[in-house]
């Protein structure tokens, strides 16, 4: 097969490969992307199941570097939908013209170093290769789809899917028995949407999870206005907060204020849209436990308000972790889905699954029958992708090997012995723990800045230094001590996959603080890396 050589190439064709893809286009280089797809938009491509939806306010989460983008889409609603979602990245694909350079239905298994040529050469799924100076990660943190390990799962003879692979075709739900294994934020939202026509829906709960109301609504066309009026101002405060969203915590202690304040405080956020009841919250609950109790003991309640059956309300209490301590499901109407008689709640704590039969799902207590089984069962998170490609570097060393005790990265960028890789939204990046595509504009015009300098400059090689890495590496783990988000078992910490080190896969001093530190590095000639 031949061999084509670009100047970069990138994988993905996600939030974050198709942005890098159009600057990258402005510098002069000639990109091509590699999308396992058909399709762009990556986590809005892929997860097309029932209720898929954004937890960011849409207007916060579209790209922000196109006046012309930002003047031509119009969102639906304060939390727009999957459908919708697509739609507005394939939009931005035509507006940019983006597809000439993608190539779809192409995985890439393989990508190697080649100190000799200083060039990565990439291999895909069926054999064709190609080569370029510079490879860009864009695989997304939430990519690698986990099935459970469960015994017989391939036995099942009714239609099952991982929510991360979802069909194209509409799927009809209407008087079907449905099991839904999960309830993340994702298992959440299947939840609220098939209870609406199941005939009968069984939810498999290993552990609850702390979720609130979404308060999702229509955009009227006033509104619409008002939004673009204030474009600027609603991306100054992303760019200002600590998670890139429009929500800020309250620099305030839970103890500074009266315990009737508290409440009344605790109450207009559980009202209000979005994740302020996360992220504008007191600071302190994210860091102290007795502070982090007061708001999980306001959760509690209105879940037994909310849940008729006191037993049922109890499974749906988390008992391992307090508020926040892992990533918040948002819902409309999730509790009260438990109040329908076409609704059963599993507690697999007390009846685990055994195994899955030809006919359904059999527990140690009893087998239910099912027509279809959705699992809502996660990713491998952030390093997942990258074990699902064999990713080489200099003297032939394998990526995920060296992260076998945990991640070791430089700004989450870049990674000592492979040289001219960028990864947008990688391991220890300020990104991943953000309103994601705010954070990867930072990412990609990042990673633009710095390949322009080295055109500029005449350098054709990057690559960061051991001790920048161990530097960053102990950097990311000393900023989260004292954080309550290592406390839970979650997606954040890889407790959620069997054999993966327990570490901090994020990076949580915030996005202001990434930042700053990002364009230090940039200011003082790529501080940390060697430039040749
Ligand atoms: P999550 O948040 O990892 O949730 C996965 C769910 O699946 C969670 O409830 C798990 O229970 C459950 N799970 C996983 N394995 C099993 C097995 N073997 N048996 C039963 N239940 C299981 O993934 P999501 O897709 O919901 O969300 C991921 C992110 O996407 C989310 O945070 C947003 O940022 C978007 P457990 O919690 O382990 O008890």
């Amino acid at each position: 097969m031949s061999k084509q050589q670009f100047d970069a190439i990138v994988i993905g064709a996600g939030i974050s490969g198709m942005y890098q893809l159009h600057r990258l286009r402005e510098l002069g280089l000639s990109v091509r992307v590699y999308e396992s797809g058909d399709g762009v938009g990556g986590t809005w491509y892929w997860n097309r199941y029932p209720g898929a939806r954004f937890d960011s306010e849409s207007y916060s989460y579209a790209y922000s570097f196109s006046d012309e983008i930002l003047k031509e889409w119009n969102w639906s609603e304060h939390f727009s939908g999957q459908p919708e979602n697509e739609r507005y990245l394939n939009f931005v694909a035509d507006k940019l013209d983006l597809r000439k350079d993608i190539q779809f239905n192409a995985k890439v298994t393989a990508a190697r170093y080649h100190d000799a040529d200083n060039l990565w050469e990439v291999e895909l799924e069926d054999g064709e290769k190609a080569s370029a100076r510079f490879l860009i990660t864009a695989m997304g943190p939430l990519s690698a789809y986990q099935m459970p390990r469960i015994e017989g799962i391939d036995s099942f003879q009714g239609q099952s899917w991982h929510t991360a692979r979802w069909p194209k075709e509409p799927v009809d739900f209407t008087g079907k028995k449905v099991g839904v294994i999960g309830t993340g934020a994702t298992g959440v939202q299947v939840i609220q949407e098939v209870a609406k026509t199941a005939g009968e829906l069984t939810v498999f709960q290993l552990d609850a999870n702390w979720c609130a109301p979404l308060k999702n609504s229509k955009i009227s066309d006033e509104e619409q206005e008002a939004l673009k009026a204030k474009y600027p101002e609603i991306f100054q405060k992303c760019r200002d907060s600590f998670g890139g969203f429009v929500h800020q915590f309250d620099m305030r202690s839970v103890f500074d204020v009266t315990p009737e304040e508290r409440e009344r405080i605790f109450q207009d956020l559980y009202d209000s849209p979005g994740f302020g009841i996360w992220l504008g919250n007191f600071h302190d609950i994210m860091t102290d436990e007795k502070a982090n109790d007061l708001i999980t003991e306001f959760i509690a309640r209105k879940i037994r308000e909310r849940v008729k059956d006191p037993q049922v309300a109890e499974i749906l209490i988390p008992k391992d972790h307090g508020f926040g301590m892992k990533r918040v499901p948002m819902e409309t109407n999730y509790y009260e889905v438990y109040n329908q008689d076409n609704v059963e709640l599993i507690n697999l704590r007390s009846t685990p699954i055994e195994r899955i039969t030809p006919k359904g799902i059999k527990t140690t207590d009893k087998e239910y029958e099912l027509d279809i089984i959705v699992y809502a069962t996660g990713f491998d998170a952030v390093t997942g992708a990258f074990k699902r490609v064999d990713i080489r570097g200099k003297d032939n060393q394998n990526l995920s090997e060296q992260w076998s005790d945990g991640p070791h990265t430089y700004l989450g960028m870049q990674v000592a012995g492979f040289p001219n890789m960028f990864m947008l939204v990688g391991p220890h990046n300020g990104a991943t723990f953000c309103n994601i595509p705010r954070c990867i504009e930072q990412n990609v015009e990042w990673v633009t800045d710095c390949i322009k300098y080295m055109q500029e400059h005449g350098h054709t090689r990057i690559e960061t230094t051991p001790e920048a890495e161990e530097a960053w590496t102990d950097h990311v783990y000393e900023s989260v001590e004292g954080s309550l988000l290592t406390k839970a078992d979650s997606w954040f910490m890889g407790a959620n996959t069997p054999g993966k080190k327990r570490t901090f896969l994020l990076y949580a001093a915030g996005g202001p603080a990434y930042r700053q530190k990002c364009d230090e590095v940039a200011a003082k000639n790529y501080e940390g890396f060697v430039l040749q």
